[in-house]
């Protein structure tokens, strides 16, 4: 009898792309992160792809202090696997967005696999009005921001966290990113089964049209064989419409607020969880079964 395929969904739960001005729902502060996370593994997310915020701000934080105060939270209401960002924010340098992946030796780190613009300052043109000073200077500064992830970069933050037995989100936001991905295997840096999350929509890198999607599976196909779980993100409103057409081609899912601030056209997402059920029923109606945080482990070789 064949294995059933289990569908493993991420929730990104607050990021450092959007600003706490675009949503009241965006999670900012240990208590609303810990919070909205739990809800989201509730819901049926198995991975949490987090990241930290000001409370009062809601200034992307890289501190691992930050993480240390919501992370024992999450951990003590579920079972989920705990994906620390090393992204951070495409402002951060390198060694600061490594420090909490390196300091609490989470399960799994995200790792970018590549530099790219990051074009944040679209979204100046729709939102007017902010409440925070530091919110557009960051979205303004995009406009000539370069997200460095060097082949150095990359090697460090890989051989410092796998010193600790974590494992790596690998976020690949081009094609480019797959052929350095292929490249640190072939240097025996990496070891599959490799989690690949292919990320579609971000100004700078591929786009969201459904040949892209094809296309990006057909690379990974081609440079990794069977030895990969292929997961989908789709920014903004490409996220369900992207997951679901990957779901229905053997993809993994990532939904979240990180993503997307929206549940339906028009409409903010009030939680993370409503967007990770919704994702849920879409699959659920499907008949594909979800994964859940034992299954996620066991598929990612994860050290549990
Ligand atoms: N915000 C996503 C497009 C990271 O945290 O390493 C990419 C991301 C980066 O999740
Ligand atoms: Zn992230």
């Amino acid at each position: 009898m064949p294995k059933t395929r289990k569908v493993i969904i991420t929730c990104a739960v607050t990021g450092a792309i959007h600003t706490p001005s675009m949503s009241s729902y965006l999670p900012k502060g240990a208590d609303a992160i810990a919070e909205s996370a739990i809800g989201a593994a509730e819901a049926g997310a198995a991975i949490l792809h987090l990241h930290a915020r000001d409370a009062q701000t809601g200034r992307p934080d890289q501190t691992p202090d930050a993480f240390r105060e919501f992370l024992p939270r999450i951990k003590s209401s579920t079972d989920a696997v705990i994906n620390i960002t090393t992204g951070g924010a495409p402002t951060m340098s390198v060694e600061e967005r490594l420090q909490p992946a390196l300091k609490c030796g989470p399960e799994l780190a995200s790792l970018n696999m590549g530099s790219i613009n990051f074009g944040l300052f679209p979204m100046l043109g729709r939102y007017k009005e902010f409440e925070h000073e530091w919110e557009r200077a960051y979205l303004e500064g995009s406009h000539d921001l370069v997200f460095k992830n060097t082949f150095k970069d990359i090697e460090h933050i890989l051989t410092a966290c796998s010193a600790n037995g974590t494992r790596f989100e690998f976020e690949c936001y081009d094609v480019g990113h797959l052929y350095n991905l292929a490249h640190f295997l072939d240097r025996g840096l990496i070891e599959p089964p490799l989690f690949i999350q292919t990320v579609f929509g971000i100004l700078g890198g591929i786009g969201p049209h459904p040949e892209d999607l094809m296309h990006m599976r057909r690379t990974a196909d081609r440079l990794f064989g069977q030895d990969y779980q292929w997961s989908i993100l789709g920014a903004g409103r490409n996220q369900m419409p992207l997951a679901t057409m990957g779901a229905t081609m053997g993809a993994n899912v990532r939904v979240g607020l990180e993503d997307s601030l929206w549940i339906r056209p028009g409409e903010l997402a009030q939680t993370n969880a409503s967007q990770v059920e919704r994702i849920r029923g879409i699959l659920e109606g499907l008949s594909l079964e979800i994964a859940t945080p034992e299954e996620a482990r066991e598929l990612l070789a994860l050290k549990g």
